[in-house]
């Protein structure tokens, strides 16, 4: 009689175990078909959304549909740092990703939209095309200093313009602008060299890909690095140089470059 009980009490035992797999396995089943149901919603709402002003206050990733971009393409969305409404279109984290690529790698795009990317030229040219954009640039150092720096007017170039920095318009924020000598640049890469500098390519000097000029005083696509780079490797680092900030030899730890339309206004 116990020893039947025993059992008894085993078998409801692994019945109820075999339950709560079961009911593990249907949750689990149940959170697929959300994050499925969310991407269709995206791509269904992605062609009357352009940029992410349609995803209001929204900090991942959504998709949307430029005019003049075959595809829609993924973007991560900001609306920590400066208000509502911001597609982000450059960011480096932690060195995950490697910035030093060629022309095709930074006309396409690079890298993963949770994580560190360039979203590319060609899609830039056609974001800044027919609608004015606000600039936004948040940098931060090691020690969790951050400074920003905005600008009104941005416009790239299309490729034949070899993706030029056509405008960036008035600057403002807490650092200086490191961008001034790019003003009017075509963009250079490592197999394509656009810039003033007669002698050198920039981007090989540099370790990046940019509007440089000869070379300039901002290099956000650098070399990713905790190290002092004083020696080995100044000016091949993610700088924004600022003699109230950090020059050329300090490499940054975090940057977020962000576009939004410069008509943008908050929701009433
Ligand atoms: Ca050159």
């Amino acid at each position: 009689m116990q020893a039947e009980l025993v059992r008894s009490s085993a078998a409801i035992e692994a019945l109820s175990k075999q339950a709560d797999e079961l009911k593990a396995q249907l949750s689990a089943g149940n959170e697929s078909i959300k994050h499925l149901n969310e991407i269709i919603e995206g791509y269904g709402s992605c062609c009357q959304a352009s940029s992410c002003v349609s995803y209001g206050a929204s900090n991942t990733v959504h998709v949307i549909q430029v005019n003049g971009v075959p595809e829609p393409f993924q973007v991560l969305c900001n609306s920590q740092l400066a208000g509502n409404g911001w597609t982000v279109i450059q960011r480096r984290i932690n060195g995950e990703v490697d910035f030093y690529r060629s022309w095709d790698e930074y006309k396409r795009g690079f890298g993963n939209a949770t994580g560190e990317f360039f979203i590319g030229l060609e899609r830039l040219h056609h974001m800044t095309k027919d609608t004015p954009q606000q600039l936004y640039v948040w940098l931060e150092d090691f020690s969790n200093n951050t400074r920003c720096a905005s600008f009104d007017d941005l416009k790239i170039g299309s490729e034949e313009e070899a993706y030029a920095l056509l405008s960036l318009g008035k600057h403002q924020g807490t650092v200086k602008d490191a961008m001034r000598l790019s003003r009017g640049q075509k963009f250079t890469t490592f197999d394509r060299d656009n810039d003033a500098d007669e002698l050198n390519n920039c981007a090989e000097l540099r370790h990046g890909a940019w509007w440089y000029d000869h070379c300039g005083y901002s290099n956000l696509n650098g070399f990713y690095t905790e190290a002092d780079l004083e020696y080995d490797y100044a000016n091949k680092g993610i700088f924004w140089a600022d003699s109230d900030f950090h020059e050329s030899d300090y490499s940054l730890k975090s940057v977020i470059m962000m576009i939004r339309p410069k008509d943008f206004k908050e929701p009433v």
